[in-house]
């Protein structure tokens, strides 16, 4: 296939050698002015680097897969002003931390077959031509539209790149659960500046038993069949298999940048409003990201 990944970031870039690996025609979208190639080397047993084209709109013109990737506060200023270049059959298959992302520029992308994604492999850009796979996980991807649902063929496509993968026809209820999680570990690693592990120990559970509490309640509003007990096993085993793990929002916080907090955190509260449910922790939880926020941008 023909693939453009939007956002070559640690996530992106993984996806980018792991395609071209297993035989697809790969290219990248950066926001650079000049188009360039860029070469990639893949940090595993094996570190074997990987060429592309960079910024070309023919691949873009041509592409039957646009794989997006960037972070979901950049997803509207990264794919609308490419948005006339596509044809409307190519594929748009977003992956990113949080939810709400989509909803937002629903309007203009229905014609495209929407599919959106959710990994746990870990990736990281150790400096701009390299990205180690410091994980293996599972990709789990669904359809977000009804031509999106036509195209499940996609998980073959990923299943021979990098699996495991599985399809869910209900991806929703998996973004909804990657969701809680985020909610429960990355604002408190952020703000305490630790890594996932420190959220163990017993002066932590606390708080991430009372973020669980009200998250479940608007799971439960959300229709997510979860119970509170299998909320709050999943985030430990998460906290206990990345214990030696940044979070994405301890390393935003860290280097200064934007988090995602409006995706998680944020979109955990504007649902919890709509259902009337009170949710004081995430309330002072998302106070205080943006104030950091504030602070460092
Ligand atoms: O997804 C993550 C993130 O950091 O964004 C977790 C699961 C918390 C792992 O660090």
């Amino acid at each position: 296939m023909n693939i453009t990944i939007l956002g070559p970031g640690a996530v992106g870039s993984l996806w980018a050698c792991y395609l071209q690996k297993a035989g697809h025609n790969v290219s990248l979208w950066t926001r650079r002015t000049t188009p360039s190639e860029l070469s990639l080397t893949l940090n595993t047993q094996e570190n074997s680097s990987y060429s592309f084209s960079c910024d070309n709109k023919e691949s873009l013109i041509h592409c039957d897969l646009l794989f997006i990737t960037v972070k979901a506060w950049q997803v509207e200023s990264a794919l609308l002003p490419i948005l006339p270049l596509l044809s409307q059959e190519t594929i748009l298959l977003f992956m990113h931390n949080g939810m709400g992302a989509i909803d937002a520029i629903e309007n203009q992308i229905s014609h495209h077959p929407i599919l959106q994604a959710t990994t746990t492999h870990g990736a990281l850009k150790e400096n701009a031509h390299t990205v180690k796979h410091t994980g293996f996980g599972h990709t789990v991807v669904g359809p977000f539209n009804s031509l999106g649902n036509q195209c499940q063929f996609i998980q073959d496509v990923l299943q021979h790149s990098l699996p495991s993968t599985e399809w869910n026809s209900d991806i929703q209820t998996a973004l909804w659960k990657k969701l809680a999680i985020n909610c429960a570990i990355n604002p408190l690693t952020a703000i305490y500046q630790c890594q996932n592990g420190e959220l163990s120990q017993p002066s932590r559970h606390q708080d991430v038993n009372r973020i669980c509490h009200e998250v479940h309640q608007v799971l439960q509003q959300e229709q997510i069949q979860w119970t509170e007990a299998e909320l709050l096993s999943t985030v430990y085993q998460v906290i206990s298999a990345t214990s030696a793990n940044y979070s994405s929002m301890n390393r935003d916080c860290f280097y200064q940048r934007k988090t995602e907090i409006d995706f998680i955190t944020g979109y955990l509260l504007q649902k919890a409003k709509q259902h009337a449910i009170s949710t004081p922790i995430n309330e002072t939880l998302y106070n205080q990201i943006k104030q950091l926020e504030e602070n460092l941008l």
